[in-house]
């Protein structure tokens, strides 16, 4: 029968959405699935014949990704782009509409929802079990990049505009703070006082790309653990996922995200911050499956900044939740009124933990990448 689930007081009625996209099979089942905290995504089971069918459907944020239909162009590009040039790569293809559209617009409940093609030889983790899968997950973002190296940059849209620009967030963190919507400042003055004493971090990559000493390529710049799928029986690498801000940027970005939260030895909503550091193994583990396909690629100035780039967006992702707990947790999904605070806390630990092990960071990025480079030659 079908399912339904409830968009706070309007029930949604999924089977008719999920009718508009061309899609085989009928209905069987349809779950909430995976752990974003922008969109709502579901895994839905059909029958067609006697072969069952998956697929992931996706009501999009549209508070949060304003131009769906760029976003959507923008993902329809960077997939038909690998997929030309590697045909073998695995990825979630968009199913379009039936009348051909990359989503559906459902006027009555101002929803945009979109289905893609499910990768049932694929397995998301949420945190590492085994070092190896960290390895693999370098592997994964490392050669989407490569594979985009000869992508024009120019022809995909912002979806979210100046979505790593550190320095802005900076700007818009101190504008939170001295609007204090939600009255809640003084619950976070130790949080404020630490990050605008941070202040010096914010304009130290988009000073380089500005100087035009970092390049603008092709970027993810949502590299969680979560967005990659590794083969459920070999545990290699199999395909990146969420290409929604998928946008030109710094590669800086990409690898410093994914440290931020694979190489964290506890999850973003850790509250108990004694258990919060940053481990050099998974460190090192991610390092050598990235550079393996970066390291031809990688200039000067982004090899320097590489063991920085951790600490950079662990700042931004500081600040991000905190401004949203000052404007009132408008923008993540939330669990509790406190959850952004905590998420808070949990990466400014982590920020301090991988403040002190820099030098041993910069240590390992340099190794890995001679090795790499000694390989080639
Ligand atoms: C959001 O929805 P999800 O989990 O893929 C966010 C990322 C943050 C992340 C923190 C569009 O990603 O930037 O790093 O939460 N995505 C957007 O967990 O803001
Ligand atoms: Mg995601």
């Amino acid at each position: 029968m079908l399912s339904v689930k409830k968009d706070k007081n309007v029930l949604v009625p999924m089977e008719k959405i999920f009718k508009q996209f061309k899609v085989k099979g009928s209905l069987v089942s349809v779950n909430e699935y995976g752990n974003g905290y922008i969109n709502d995504t579901f895994l839905v089971e059909t029958k067609n014949g006697s072969n069952p069918e998956k697929y992931i459907l996706q009501r999009i944020n549209h508070k949060v990704f304003f131009n769906i239909e760029a976003l959507m162009n923008n993902i329809e590009k960077v997939t038909s782009f690998v997929l030309s040039k590697y045909p073998d790569t695995v990825l979630q293809q968009i199913i379009k509409t039936n009348d051909n559209k990359n989503y559906f617009f459902d006027k009555i409940n101002n929803a945009y929802w979109r289905v893609f093609s499910f990768v049932d030889d694929g397995v998301t983790h949420e945190y590492i079990t085994d070092v190896n899968q960290f390895y693999e997950a370098g592997i994964a973002f490392g050669l989407l990049q490569r594979q985009l190296d000869d992508f024009d940059s120019s022809s995909l849209v912002e979806t979210i505009k100046d979505f790593h620009h550190t320095e802005k967030r900076y700007q818009r963190f101190c504008k939170a703070v001295d609007r204090d919507l939600a009255q809640r400042t003084h619950l976070a003055a130790e949080e404020i006082k630490f990050l605008q004493s941070r202040e010096h971090y914010a304009s130290v990559v988009t000073d380089l790309i500005a100087a035009g000493k970092i390049p603008i390529r092709v970027t993810h710049n949502d590299t969680k653990l979560n967005n990659v799928l590794l083969n459920k029986r070999t545990g290699k690498a199999l395909s990146v996922v969420d290409f929604d801000t998928i946008m030109p940027g710094s590669i800086l970005y990409d690898f410093g995200d994914a440290i931020r939260y694979g190489a964290s030895t506890a999850g973003e909503d850790e509250t108990n911050l004694g258990k919060i550091s940053l481990d050099l193994v998974l460190f090192e583990a991610f390092t050598k499956g990235f550079l393996k396909h970066t390291a031809e690629i990688l200039n000067e100035y982004e090899l320097k900044y590489f063991a920085f780039s951790a600490l950079l967006i662990t700042y931004e992702l500081s600040m991000r939740f905190l401004s949203d707990y000052l404007n009132g947790d408008i923008y993540f999904k939330i669990k509790n009124e406190n959850h952004n605070l905590e998420r808070t806390r949990a990466q400014i630990a982590l920020l301090k933990d991988m403040e002190n092990k820099l030098p041993e960071m910069e240590e390992i990025i340099n190794r890995v990448y001679l090795l790499k480079m000694k390989k080639r030659s």
